[in-house]
């Protein structure tokens, strides 16, 4: 996959809340190519290798939990920089430090119930992307 890619899915707390299409439309009118996506639920494996990174952190139980309480959509999206200014788009991790105007700050209930992932880097991007995609489902 090419560096200009990066990875999302809107959260269970975004889909539950009514926000899908209104962060939908944040992503395109940012200027994000969708190159594939999907409206699905992860597995209690899925999650837990999703998140695996955070295996050893306290809220890993809950955030497994969480992420499989409801549906998600999985996306791959391209734009210049686009694990960077994804981020950017999305805002801090905590929205009570998110900055005005960006996903998290509108839509996040709290710090774990966010709304939004954005993959960190091009390797994850790559790495994530293909955890939910195969080849001939990205266009
Ligand atoms: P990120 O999603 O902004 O990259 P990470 O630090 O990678 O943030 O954490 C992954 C996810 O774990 C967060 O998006 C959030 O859902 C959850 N999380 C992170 N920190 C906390 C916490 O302190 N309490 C509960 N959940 C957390
Ligand atoms: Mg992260």
């Amino acid at each position: 996959m090419a560096t200009n890619r990066t990875f999302t899915m809107l959260k269970p707390d975004a889909i539950e809340n009514g926000h899908m299409g209104k962060i939908i439309d944040m992503i395109i009118e940012a200027g994000f190519d969708i190159k594939a996506m999907k409206y699905t639920k992860l597995t209690e494996d899925q999650a837990k290798e999703f998140y695996a990174v955070h295996a050893e952190r306290p809220f890993y139980g809950e955030l497994v939990e969480y992420m499989t309480s409801g549906p998600i959509v999985a996306a791959i999206l391209e734009k210049d920089n686009a694990v960077e200014d994804f981020r950017t788009l999305i805002g801090a991790t905590n929205p009570a430090e998110a900055a005005e105007g960006t996903v998290r700050k509108l839509y996040a209930e709290s710090i774990g119930r966010n709304a939004v992932h954005g993959s960190d880097s091009d390797e994850n991007a790559e790495i994530e992307g293909k955890f939910h995609f195969t080849a001939a489902e990205i266009f």
